[in-house]
């Protein structure tokens, strides 16, 4: 379906023409909301932890995810979509400012993300250009002001902090139900209630698959995914031999992707109740998706109202004999992301590399704010709309820095065909693939002869964007951290 161009580009202008502007994309002709076509409402979903592939679309036969597959169908699937930093907060953050962490420099337990990042965030724009905001579930920067970011705030989320919840820590109508049950419910409520008189965009952030950390048996869901894979194996991770996991550098095998990989899936039996309860997890948010298409059909609202699907970062599923996420594999940084614009009545696959922060220019994009130079990210609309038949960048910036002991940081450069990675603290350390030929990062070329150029290209493909997106204004990021309470970082016993 990728390149399917004369289709859309059709439909487009016919759209066009039918509304009588020229490009509403710029909002050029939206300067008063008196003209032109009415401006689309955004729902965007972001899920934690959810990996790629944790999706039926994206090839997966086992998990079993209707609403999402159709939502795919329905619009524009990219299919090598990533984040820019696989871990929930650092992400988050770039999805909120639309820049990377190395300007941003945000990540968890940083002191606050930076005033100035947050004035171009995406709820401010919306905000200011005349949207109902709305945020429910896990929000997870901490930022003091963030009730005054949305006209309507409800944060909430699992974690090991009292005041944080469990996946089972809510109740509707007196009854307790899943996190995830009472997320979607909060979201129909809102697109219940929201004022009509002008455009909502609402941030819909479901906990799940999170695992949850502070429980032994980490992963919960709803009931209503109980009956999902009962009677099926799931099968063993990719790269799951020994040979894998030993080529890795000490501090990975000895850090938190190794203890995780214990909590969860050192065992057949944990790994297979572990894969499971993530899927059902993913399987609940499917439910809820469905949900959420039906009220917008029931509330009239289903013809102009544009949904986004993002994952905050992927996961590790025992791959290398690692949990987690963080590092630079495609394991880590590959998420799902579908954008649904029922105005564009078009489907595509993308294969071209988008990025969280892209998502971020889109959004602002589809209310017809001009995106901000500062932005790091692009506007996928162009894409999803067929007006352009790819993006204009290959090369993106992979990156966790966050300064813990036992989750050494890392970095790299992403294209299309290519990875290139090394560790922070030791820079000789480096890792090069060719995912043309090697899609699950298996045979390191990086010492290899006949791949010298290759390397020196995208090494200094890494220095430059570093160069480039260093020094943001906002340093307050704690260099050094330590472990949390009940965390010991180091592995558990065998
Ligand atoms: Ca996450």
């Amino acid at each position: 379906m990728r390149r399917n161009f004369l289709l859309p580009m059709f439909l487009v202008l016919l759209l066009t023409a039918c509304a009588g502007a020229s490009d509403q994309r710029n909002g050029e002709s939206e300067s008063s909301e008196t003209e032109g076509p009415p401006r689309p409402n955004i729902i965007f979903i972001l899920t934690d932890d959810q990996r790629f592939d944790a999706l039926g679309y994206a090839g997966n036969d086992i998990i079993h995810t209707p609403a999402m597959d159709k939502l795919a169908e329905d619009g524009v699937y990219f299919r090598n979509a990533l984040v820019s930093s696989p871990i929930c907060t650092a992400s988050r953050a770039s999805i909120f400012t639309g820049l990377y962490e190395r300007t941003h420099r945000y990540t968890f337990r940083s002191d606050q993300v930076g005033q100035e990042y947050m004035e171009q965030s995406y709820p401010v724009l919306l905000n200011g250009a005349g949207y109902y905001t709305g945020f429910i579930g896990k929000f997870h920067l901490k930022y003091p002001r963030v009730a005054r970011l949305f006209d309507h705030y409800e944060g909430f989320y699992v974690g090991e902090e009292p005041e944080e919840l469990g996946y089972f820590d809510k109740e509707l109508n007196g009854e307790t139900v899943h996190l995830t049950r009472y997320t979607g419910q909060k979201a129909l409520d809102f697109i219940e209630t929201v004022p009509r008189d002008r455009p909502f965009a609402l941030s819909l952030n479901f906990n799940a698959p999170h695992a949850d950390d502070a429980e032994d048996l980490q992963f919960f869901w709803p009931e209503e995914t109980e009956h999902l894979y009962q009677d099926i194996e799931m099968p063993a991770p990719l790269l799951g031999e020994d040979e894998y996991f030993n080529r890795l550098p000490a501090a990975v095998r000895e850090g938190v992707n190794r203890e995780r990989w214990y909590w969860r899936f050192d065992t057949p039996e944990k790994y297979q109740r572990s894969v499971k309860g993530y899927y059902r997890m993913v399987s609940g948010i499917d439910l809820e998706i469905a949900k959420i298409r039906e009220k917008l059909v029931e509330t009239g609202l289903a013809d102009n109202t544009v949904i986004i699907l993002l994952g905050d970062n992927g996961f590790f599923l025992g791959e290398r004999q690692l949990a987690g996420k963080w590092l630079m594999y495609d394991n880590s940084i590959r998420v799902p992301l579908i954008i649904y614009d029922p105005r564009a009545a078009m489907h595509r696959d993308v294969d071209d590399i988008a990025l969280n922060i892209d998502v971020t220019a889109t959004i602002v994009d589809l209310a017809g704010i001009d995106v901000p130079a500062g932005y790091h990210g692009e506007s996928l609309l162009p894409v999803v709309w067929g007006r352009a038949d790819s993006l204009s960048r290959d090369a993106v910036l992979i990156e966790h820095l966050w300064e813990i002991e036992n989750i050494p940081p890392s970095e790299g450069v992403r294209t299309h065909d290519w990875k290139y990675l090394r560790y922070v603290r030791d820079t000789a350390h480096e890792e090069l693939y060719d995912l043309r030929a090697d899609p699950h990062e298996s045979r390191n070329l990086a010492g290899d002869p006949g791949h010298e150029e290759t390397l020196a290209e995208l090494r200094a493909k890494l220095e430059e964007m570093i160069e480039r997106y260093s020094g943001g204004s906002h340093q307050g990021t704690p260099h050094q951290d330590t472990p949390r309470q009940g965390e010991t970082y180091q592995p558990a016993p065998h």
